[in-house]
C-alpha cells in the first residue's frame, strides 16, 4: 500500500548569489516546484515551499577577488535580486532566507558538532594543493587544470563542466591556482570526513529497491554512483568565507559549502516556523521533496540523506525529481560568460509577459533530457497556443456573453448529444491532470490543460452561436452557458500555471478563486451571475521583439570573443632552431596604394636593401596608404609568395593586433639601413 502523507515539504535548490538568475533555473527547479505547491494548496493540502540563496563557497570569493570588494557584498548584491526575480515571476515560496543568517550559522554549526560528538566523523591529515604566493589551500574551484577523462583544459577541481565528471584537485593535469595563477605544492592539512562508504548498504536498498519510481534520470546517477562504490568525503574546507568548524583546533577551516547548504532548508524552515519547524522535517507523515537540477543529484540523493541519518531524527526524502539542463540557442547557459537570459532583463524588455515564460519554459522543460530555449519558438508558442488557443476560445466565449445577455451567464436548456459529449471529455482532463502532475509530468500536465481550450474552441467552432441569434436564442444560452463552464475549469487547470493570467480571468469572471476539487464540475458559474469586463488574455508578441533578443545574445557573444582575445594563452614552446628559419627584416615603404576591388588590402612597393619587392597587406581599414609611404616596417622576407587579387605578395608585413581587433605596423624605434636583419 502506498504510504499516506498529512503534509508536504517541497525544498527547492538554493542558488548561489554570485549572480542573478536565468530562465535555466526558472525551467529546472522553480517552476516545476511552484507549479506543484500551488496544484497542492488549490487542492487544500498543506504544504510549505523552502527557498533561500546559497552564500558560501568558491564561486562567491573568486567573484568578490575579481571585483575588488568583500564575499558579503557580492552576496548581498545578488540575494536581494534574486528574491526579487522569484517574486516577480510568482514563485510562492513561503521563505525565501539565505546561508548568512544568523539562524543558518547556529543551525549548520549545531548539526555538525552533533554528528562530531557522536563520532561519525573521520578526522584525516592529508596532502593537499597549496598556493605558496597566495598563502593558501586551493580547494574546489581555487584550481584548474586539464580534466583526465576528456582534456578539458578548463577543468575545476571539484568537477569538469565539459564532460560532467565529479573530479578532486589531485585528478587535475598540470593544476594551476585560480588565485595567483602559479603551480600549486602539496602541502598537509586536517579535514573531517563524512564515511559515505558505512551508509552505502543503506543508501543502496534505500534508492535501489525501495525507489524504483524515481526518475530515470535520477535513479540512473544514483545507481552508477553507488556501483563506483562511495568514499568518505571531507566536509570542511581551509578557507577564510564560510561557517567555522565549530570544535577546537580549527582554525581556518570551515564547512564545506555542499555540507552547510543544504542544512539550509532546514534552518529557513526555523526561521519561518521557530515551534514547529521539526513537524515538518521529523514527523514521518510529513513528505519531503526535493526539486533540484541534475548536477545537484548526488548531494540530494546520497550526502544529504547520509548527514540526515547520520543524525538520526530526521526524515529523509521520498522523491527528488531533478530535472536535466536547459540550453539557450543551441549553446550552454552560463554565468560567467553572461549567455542566459537574465529574469530582471526579460522583465525589463518584456515587460509584463511573465505567464509567457512560465508557459513556454514549461512546454519545453528538460524533464528527462537537456533541452533547447530558443526566441522563435518562444514567439511561436504565444502566438499559435496562448493566444490562438487559449486566449481565444476564453475572448470568444465572454464577448458573445457580452453581446448577447449582457455579461450575465445565460440559463442552459435541451442538451443535444454533443453538448453531453463536450461536458464529459473535459471531466476527463481532472484525472489526467492528476495523474500527470502527481508524477511530476509538468509539460504533458501543461499541454492536457491546453486540451481543454481546444474543445472549448472547438465546440464554439462547431455549434456556431452567431449564426443562431437571429433564429434560436435559448439555443445560443444553452451553448454560451457550457462555453462559459469550460472557461472557469480552465482558471482553475491553469491557475498552477499562469498563475497572473488566471488571477486575471478570475477578475473577468467575477469570482474568487475555485477550488481544485471543483475542476471538471459543469456547474461552476450559475445562471443569472454577472461577469466582470473583459480584457485580452494574451497578446501578440511581433518580429521586432524577438529579433532584439537574438541580436542581444550575438552582441554577447561578440563581446566574449573579444575578450577572449584580450588574453589569448601563450602557443607551444618552439625550438630556438625553428625562430632561426624566419628571415625578419626592416625594409623602407617606397610606396603604397589601395588594391582595387578588395576593401582591406594595401599594396606596398619595399625596399629590402637589395632590391625592390611587393608585399599585399590586409591592413587597409586601419591606414591611409599615403600616410605609411616613407616608413619602415618589419616584414618576414622568405615566405613564400601567395598570389592574393592577382599580385603576387612576396612576405608579410608584421603587425600587432589590439583588443577590439585593430591592426597596428611594427616600426623600428628609429630609422635604420633597409634590409637589416630582426633578431
Ligand atoms: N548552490 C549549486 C547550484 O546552484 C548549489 C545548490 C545548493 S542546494 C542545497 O547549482
Ligand atoms: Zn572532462
Amino acid at each position: 500500500m502506498e504510504k499516506q502523507f498529512k503534509r508536504t515539504l517541497i525544498t527547492t535548490a538554493l542558488p548561489y548569489a554570485n549572480g542573478p538568475v536565468h530562465i535555466g533555473h526558472l525551467a529546472g527547479v522553480y517552476i516545476p516546484a511552484d507549479i506543484y505547491a500551488r496544484y497542492l494548496r488549490l487542492k487544500g493540502e498543506e504544504v510549505l515551499m523552502i527557498g533561500g540563496s546559497d552564500e558560501h563557497g568558491v564561486p562567491i570569493t573568486l567573484r568578490a577577488k575579481k571585483e575588488n570588494v568583500t564575499p558579503q557584498d557580492i552576496v548581498d548584491r545578488y540575494h536581494f535580486l534574486i528574491k526579487k526575480s522569484f517574486e516577480d515571476f510568482g514563485i510562492t515560496f513561503d521563505i525565501y532566507s539565505r546561508t548568512t543568517s544568523p539562524t543558518h550559522y547556529q543551525t549548520a554549526s549545531e548539526f555538525f558538532r552533533i554528528l562530531y560528538d557522536k563520532g561519525v566523523f573521520i578526522e584525516k591529515t592529508s596532502e593537499q594543493y597549496y598556493d605558496e604566493k597566495s598563502g593558501q589551500f586551493l580547494a574546489d574551484r581555487y584550481i584548474m587544470g586539464v580534466c583526465p577523462h576528456c582534456g578539458n583544459d578548463q577543468a575545476y577541481g571539484d568537477q569538469c563542466e565539459a564532460c560532467g565528471t565529479s573530479l578532486s584537485p589531485t585528478d587535475l593535469i598540470r593544476p594551476k591556482s585560480m588565485i595567483s595563477g602559479s603551480i600549486p605544492i602539496m602541502k598537509e592539512t586536517k579535514h573531517w570526513y563524512l564515511p559515505l562508504d558505512k551508509y552505502e548498504p543503506f543508501l543502496r536498498k534505500w534508492i535501489l529497491e525501495d525507489h524504483t519510481e524515481w526518475k530515470s534520470n535520477v535513479y540512473g546517477q544514483c545507481k552508477s554512483w553507488l556501483d563506483m562504490g562511495l568514499q568518505p568525503r571531507a566536509v570542511s574546507r581551509d578557507l577564510d568565507w564560510g561557517i567555522p568548524v565549530p570544535v577546537e583546533h580549527a582554525e581556518g577551516k570551515v564547512l564545506y559549502v555542499w555540507f552547510d547548504a543544504p542544512i539550509g532548508y532546514i534552518s529557513n524552515t526555523k526561521e519561518l516556523l521557530p515551534d514547529s519547524w521539526e513537524t515538518w522535517w521529523k514527523d514521518p507523515e510529513t513528505r519531503m521533496l526535493h526539486f533540484i537540477g541534475k548536477d545537484n543529484i548526488v548531494f540530494h540523493c546520497i550526502v544529504f540523506p547520509t548527514m540526515l541519518m547520520a543524525d538520526g531524527t530526521y526524515n529523509l526524502p521520498e522523491n527528488v525529481p531533478a530535472n536535466e539542463f536547459l540550453n539557450l540557442e543551441g549553446d550552454k547557459i552560463s554565468t560567467t560568460r553572461n549567455r542566459a537570459v537574465w529574469l530582471h532583463e526579460y522583465l525589463e524588455e518584456i515587460p509584463g509577459k511573465q505567464d509567457v515564460l512560465r508557459y513556454v519554459l514549461t512546454a519545453n522543460a528538460p524533464e528527462t533530457k537537456d533541452n533547447d530555449f530558443t526566441w522563435k519558438d518562444f514567439q511561436a508558442r504565444n502566438n499559435n497556443e496562448l493566444v490562438a488557443i487559449l486566449g481565444n476560445f476564453v475572448n470568444r466565449a465572454l464577448v458573445l456573453t457580452e453581446k448577447y445577455f449582457g455579461g450575465k451567464v445565460p440559463a442552459a436548456s435541451g442538451l443535444t448529444d454533443y453538448d453531453r459529449q463536450t461536458l464529459h471529455d473535459f471531466i476527463h482532463v481532472k484525472r489526467d491532470l492528476e495523474r500527470l502532475l502527481d508524477t511530476f509530468h509538468f509539460r504533458d500536465a501543461q499541454k492536457e490543460a491546453m486540451n481543454l481550450a481546444r474543445i472549448g474552441n472547438k465546440y464554439l467552432a462547431d455549434t456556431e452561436p452567431w449564426k443562431l441569434a437571429k433564429t434560436d436564442m435559448p439555443r445560443v444560452a444553452t451553448i454560451i452557458h457550457i462555453a462559459l463552464q469550460i472557461t472557469a475549469n480552465l482558471a482553475i487547470a491553469f491557475e498552477p500555471f499562469l498563475p497572473f493570467s488566471m488571477a486575471k480571468l478570475n477578475r473577468m469572471l467575477n469570482v474568487e478563486p475555485l477550488g481544485w476539487d471543483r475542476l471538471g464540475l459543469t456547474g461552476l458559474l450559475e445562471a443569472g451571475h454577472q461577469l466582470g469586463k473583459t480584457e485580452l488574455l494574451f497578446e501578440k508578441i511581433e518580429d521586432p521583439v524577438i529579433e532584439a533578443q537574438v541580436q542581444k545574445l550575438q552582441e554577447t557573444k561578440k563581446a566574449n570573443e573579444k575578450a577572449n582575445n584580450q588574453t589569448k594563452p601563450i602557443r607551444e614552446t618552439v625550438a630556438f632552431d625553428d625562430f632561426g628559419k624566419l628571415d625578419i627584416r626592416v625594409g623602407t615603404v617606397l610606396a603604397c596604394e589601395k588594391v582595387a576591388g578588395a576593401d582591406k588590402l594595401l599594396q606596398f612597393l619595399i625596399d629590402d636593401g637589395l632590391e625592390q619587392r611587393t608585399i599585399i597587406s590586409g591592413i587597409a581599414p586601419f591606414y591611409d596608404p599615403e600616410t605609411l609611404t616613407g616608413k619602415q616596417v618589419c616584414f618576414i622576407a622568405n615566405l613564400a609568395p601567395r598570389k592574393l587579387k592577382g599580385i603576387v605578395s612576396q612576405g608579410m608585413i608584421l603587425s600587432a593586433e589590439d583588443t577590439d581587433g585593430k591592426l597596428v605596423v611594427i616600426t623600428p624605434e628609429k630609422f635604420i639601413r633597409a634590409g637589416s636583419e630582426v633578431k
